[in-house]
């Protein structure tokens, strides 16, 4: 992992994945970081890929705040100005959808999908579907991600589901505290059972906030699975060239130590 500073950069044929930002208006200084990584890097770039997580939560697309709008028009700029972006749902924000991406230009994909990466056929998801030991959180997406469901909690007053969410996130934070780190990492065998289905030697997910490059091996087949950074207290970024991948830290513009204290344990 590079350390190197902040830009301006080499940004010749870039192209950038994200995740786990976890966007919020408590959290400014991540908010700010992003911004200047959308302003002055993203827009340099061939392609941006948003591996999910991109908000701490997003409940709807009709999401009236200030907030809302103004990571809209990030998108919707960078898209005006030819850097297309492409989007993959997390955890966190499983309910974004087709309006946010009519809104900025954005492209959905599906919770796994198959790029060619200068060349290099490579699978880009957001990483929660791989922790297949962690059967509680794997039911709960289960019935999240039914689609008469979202439909009829789409059909609630904003403020209403709000609360909703909220309500379930403070059920929730307790039954995580209970998992062992273990459980909540990506199983090694869904990891190769994917890769060798889709036939590609690389892997970019995020979700797990373990950034790091894991080489390994499967009957003498040599695997690459990179994991992207969350955004707590710096950026994370993955910037693949034709000749190199290499996964980043973008600093934060000010003391982080406002950030830490506002972000609660999880
Ligand atoms: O993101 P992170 O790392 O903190 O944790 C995730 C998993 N947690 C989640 C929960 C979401 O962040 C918050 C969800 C808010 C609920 C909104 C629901 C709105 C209704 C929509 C209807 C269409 O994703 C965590 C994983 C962790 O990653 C690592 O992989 O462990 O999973 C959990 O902690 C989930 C618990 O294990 C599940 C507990 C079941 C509680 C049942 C609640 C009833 C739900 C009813 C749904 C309608
Ligand atoms: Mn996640």
């Amino acid at each position: 992992m590079s350390g190197r500073g902040n830009p301006p950069f080499d940004l010749t044929m870039t192209t950038l994945f994200i995740s786990d930002l976890h966007l919020s208006p408590l959290q400014p200084q991540t908010t700010d970081c992003f911004v200047n990584f959308m302003r002055e890097e993203a827009i340099h770039a061939d392609a941006l890929y948003v591996l999910g997580d991109l908000f701490e939560f997003w409940i709807g697309d009709d999401d009236p705040s200030e907030f809302a709008a103004q990571i809209k028009s990030e998108f919707l700029s960078l898209t005006q100005r030819g850097t297309p972006c492409y989007f993959i749902q997390g955890n966190r924000d499983f309910l974004l959808n087709k309006r946010f991406c009519q809104e900025t230009g954005v492209t959905l994909l599906p919770e796994h999908t198959v790029i060619d990466l200068y060349g290099r056929k490579t699978v880009i998801l957001h990483g929660d579907t791989l922790c297949t030991q962690d059967t509680k959180y794997q039911s709960f997406r289960a019935k999240v991600h039914m689609p008469w469901l979202q439909w009829l909690f789409n059909r609630l007053p904003f403020f209403t589901r709000r609360c909703i969410v909220s309500k379930i996130q403070g059920d929730i934070r307790e039954v995580k505290a209970t998992k062992s780190l273990d459980i909540m990492d990506v199983t090694q065998s869904e990891v190769e059972a994917l890769m060798t289905s889709e036939g590609v030697d690389l892997m970019i997910h995020g979700h797990t906030h373990r950034p790091n490059v894991h080489h390994f091996s499967v009957d003498d087949k040599k695997y690459t699975r990179i994991v992207l950074g969350d955004w707590y207290h710096q950026g994370s970024v993955l910037v693949c060239s034709p000749d190199s991948n290499s996964l980043e830290v973008r600093r934060f513009a000010q003391s982080m130590t406002q950030a830490a204290e506002n972000r609660p344990y999880d």
